[in-house]
C-alpha cells in the first residue's frame, strides 16, 4: 500500500503545507521523533509539494534506489515509522487543529503518560475490543490500560495504514516492529482519541503436560496463522517489503512437529560417514570458538509458499499460504565445508552420494523430520553452505530452529533443517516423509489415486518468483487517485539474480518496468531476494476497479507462468504464476 502517499495525500489535502510547518516545529522538539523528522524534511521538499502539484498519491519512491543500498533499507525504515507514527500524529495534529486546539508549545507541558486508567471513561474487555476491527463497527486498539477509537484516522489515510494490523487488540507490539519508543507525546495524542479503559489482562494458556505442543514458543501477534498445532504461519504481506532482512519474529513460520526446547550445554552435531563409519562429535562451543563465522542473506521460501492462489482452481493438501511464506534472513556460522573438514571428510573425494541432516523434532513414533541433497548439490555450493547459529545477528529463534540449523542457499524451505542434530553422510537420500512422499511437483493429471511419489525427485532449487506486497487485495486507494506505487519481492532458486520485474495495471495488456533494489550480491549467487517498486498511472478508463500485475525474469531468463491452471499440482507447491492483486478507486 502507499502509505506514505497517501499520508502525503491527506496532508495535503487534510492539513496543508502551513499547518505541517506550523507542526513541524512541535514534532522536532520531539526527540522520539528524531529520525522520522528527518523523513519528514524530505517528504515534505519533495512528496508532498509534488502531491500537492499533482493532488495525487505520486511518490517518491524510487528515489531510495538512489542511495547506497543499506541507506535505503534504513531509509525505507525511517519512512515506515514516519508512516505509521507520524501519519498517526499527524492525522492527531489535524484533529486537534480541527477542533480548534494546536498548542505545539504547550501540548508537551501538558504532557501525561498515556495508557493509564481514566476514571469516568466505560471499561471494555478484551472481547468487547476484539469485536471492533472494521470501520463498520468501529476500529479499536489498546495501549496499556487504554482504549482508542482510530476509525477517524483510518478514514482520513484511504488505503489504509499498517496501524490496522492492531485493530481489535494491543498496538503495543507493532510499536516494537518498528523500534519505535512507546511513551512521549505520540501516546498523549492518542489519548485525545481515547474512549475507554480497559484492565483484563490476556489469560496465559494453561499448561497441559498432555498436549506435545504445549511447551511451544509465544508468536508475534502480527503473524497470521495457517495452523495452530504444529504452528504455522506467516506475517502480513504489506510488512515484508518494510525490511530487507526480515525481523526474526516476523519471519515465517513452518514447523512439521512440536518445537524442541534444547539445552545448549548438551547439545552436539554429530557427523558420521556410512561405510567406514566415521564418526565426529561438535557442542555448540565448538561450533562457535573453532571454526572461521560466515554470514550470508539468504532467503527461505516454503515450496507452499502462495499455494491459495492454487487452491482457487481446485482444492490441494496443504496449508492455505498466502505470498508470505518466504523470508530473507542473515545466517551466520561455519561452512558445512569447514565442519566436514575438520571431521576428515572431502566433499570433493567422498564415494557416498547424500548428505543428511537430521533434526530434533520427533512425531509420536519417535522418528525426527530430516532431509538430504545430493552431494552433487553440496559440492556445487560447497562454503556456501552454513551451519548457522545466528538469524540476524541474533541467536536463532527457538522456531527457526534453535540453536543451529543448517542454511543451504537457494534451494527449498524443506530442506534447511532446523535443530539440526546430524550430519550424515549415506549412498541413499534421507526416507523421512519429508523427503519421499512430499515437497515433490507434478503435473495437473496427477491426484491422489494415481501418483507415485517415487517418479519425481525431491524438489530442490526453487523456480523464480515474484510478489506484489502493497498495495494488498481489496485495497481502496483515495477517491480519484491518479497513480499507484506498488511494491513487492522477486526471487529465483539456485542463485540466480533477478534481472526484471515487469508490472502492469491493466490486467497485463501493458507493462511497466519496476525499480530494482541494487544488488546486494554477485549475479551468480544472489541468494537473497530483490525488493521492487514501481509507481503506475491509473488509467483512465478504469471503472473502479484495476488489476495490478507482477512477473519477475531470472539471470537465466526464466519467467513466471501466466496463469496458475498451468502449473496446477496435487500437493499445491511450486506456485509462482504472474501475481495478481485487485484494487478499487472509488469516485469522489
Ligand atoms: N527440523 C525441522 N526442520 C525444518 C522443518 C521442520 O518441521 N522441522 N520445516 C521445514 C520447512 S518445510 C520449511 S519451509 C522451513 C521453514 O523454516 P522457518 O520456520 O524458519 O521459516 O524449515 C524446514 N526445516
Ligand atoms: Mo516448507
Amino acid at each position: 500500500m502507499p502509505i506514505l502517499a497517501s499520508i502525503a495525500a491527506a496532508s495535503t489535502r487534510r492539513f496543508n503545507l502551513n499547518a505541517l510547518k506550523r507542526n513541524r516545529s512541535c514534532l522536532s522538539s520531539l526527540p522520539i521523533l528524531g529520525s522520522s523528522v528527518e523523513t519528514l524534511k524530505l517528504e515534505r521538499n519533495i512528496d508532498i509539494t509534488q502531491s500537492q502539484r499533482s493532488a495525487s498519491s505520486s511518490s517518491t519512491n524510487t528515489r531510495g534506489f538512489e542511495h547506497e543500498h543499506d541507506e535505503h533499507y534504513k531509509w525505507i525504515q525511517h519512512k515506515m515509522v514516519f508512516a505509521a507514527i507520524f501519519g498517526l500524529t499527524g492525522s492527531v495534529l489535524y484533529w486537534k487543529s480541527r477542533n480548534g486546539a494546536i498548542k505545539a508549545a504547550s501540548a508537551k507541558s501538558s504532557l501525561q503518560p498515556g495508557g493509564g486508567v481514566q476514571p469516568g471513561l466505560p471499561t471494555y474487555t478484551l472481547s468487547d475490543v476484539e469485536k471492533h476491527k472494521t470501520k463498520e463497527k468501529r476500529i479499536w486498539v489498546t495501549y496499556k490500560n487504554g482504549v482508542y477509537d482510530i476509525t477517524d484516522y483510518v478514514t482520513s489515510h484511504p488505503g489504509g495504514t499498517k496501524i490496522l494490523l492492531a485493530a481489535g487488540g494491543s498496538i503495543e507490539p507493532y510499536w516494537n516492529m518498528y523500534g519505535v519508543h512507546k511513551q512521549g507525546e505520540i501516546v498523549e495524542m492518542l489519548e485525545e482519541l481515547r474512549i475507554g479503559n480497559i484492565t483484563e489482562k490476556p489469560k496465559e494458556q494453561a499448561f497441559d503436560k498432555n498436549d506435545p505442543y504445549a511447551n511451544d514458543p509465544k508468536r508475534h501477534p502480527a503473524i497470521i496463522p495457517a495452523s495452530s498445532k504444529p504452528f504455522n504461519g506467516e506475517p502480513p504481506s504489506a510488512i515484508l517489503t518494510d525490511n530487507f532482512l526480515t525481523p526474526n519474529d516476523l519471519f515465517y513460520i513452518r514447523n512439521h512437529l512440536p518445537v524442541p526446547d534444547v539445552n545448549l550445554k548438551s547439545y552436539k552435531l554429530d557427523i558420521s560417514v556410512q561405510g567406514p563409519g566415521k564418526f565426529t562429535s561438535f557442542s555448540f562451543d565448538d561450533l562457535k570458538r573453532k571454526f572461521h563465522k560466515k554470514s550470508t542473506a539468504v532467503v527461505l521460501q516454503c515450496a507452499g509458499n502462495r499455494r491459495s492462489e492454487m487452491v482457487k482452481i481446485k482444492p490441494v493438501k496443504g496449508l492455505n499460504w498466502g505470498t508470505s511464506a518466504i523470508g530473507n534472513a542473515e545466517w551466520s556460522g561455519p561452512c558445512l565445508d569447514d565442519l566436514l573438514k575438520q571431521a576428515g571428510i572431502d566433499i570433493d573425494q567422498v564415494t557416498q552420494k547424500h548428505i543428511l541432516f537430521g533434526g530434533m523434532d520427533k512425531d509420536p513414533a519417535g522418528s525426527p523430520y530430516e532431509a538430504s541433497i545430493p552431494i552433487e548439490l553440496a559440492r556445487l555450493l560447497k562454503r556456501d553452505i552454513i551451519v548457522a547459529y545466528e538469524m540476524n545477528g541474533q541467536e536463532i529463534p527457538r522456531d527457526h530452529g534453535y540453536p543451529v540449523r543448517i542454511i543451504i542457499p537457494g534451494i527449498v524451505g524443506a530442506r534447511q533443517v532446523k535443530w539440526l542434530t546430524s550430519i550424515k553422510l549415506s549412498n541413499e537420500e534421507s526416507m523421512c516423509h519429508w523427503q519421499q512422499n512430499d515437497y515433490k511437483g507434478f503435473h495437473s493429471s496427477i491426484d491422489w489415486n494415481n501418483v507415485n511419489f517415487k517418479s519425481v525427485p525431491a524438489i530442490m532449487e526453487l523456480p523464480v518468483t515474484s510478489a506484489i506486497c502493497e498495495p494488498i487485495e481489496g485495497t481502496d486507494l483515495a477517491p480519484d487517485a491518479d497513480d499507484v506505487t506498488v511494491k513487492g519481492y522477486a526471487w529465483s532458486g539456485g542463485g540466480r539474480g533477478i534481472v526484471r520485474v515487469d508490472v502492469s495495471i491493466d490486467g497485463g495488456k501493458t507493462w511497466d518496468s519496476a525499480t530494482l533494489s541494487p544488488p546486494k550480491q554477485p549475479m551468480y549467487k544472489t541468494f537473497a531476494w530483490t525488493f521492487w517498486e514501481a509507481t503506475l498511472p491509473i488509467p483512465k478508463n478504469h471503472k473502479g476497479k484495476v488489476e495490478i500485475i507482477c512477473k519477475a525474469a531470472d539471470l537465466s531468463y526464466n519467467v513466471q507462468p501466466d496463469s496458475v491452471e498451468g502449473i496446477w499440482n496435487l500437493r499445491g507447491v511450486l506456485s509462482n504464476a504472474w501475481h495478481r492483486v485487485n484494487i478499487s478507486i472509488p469516485k469522489s
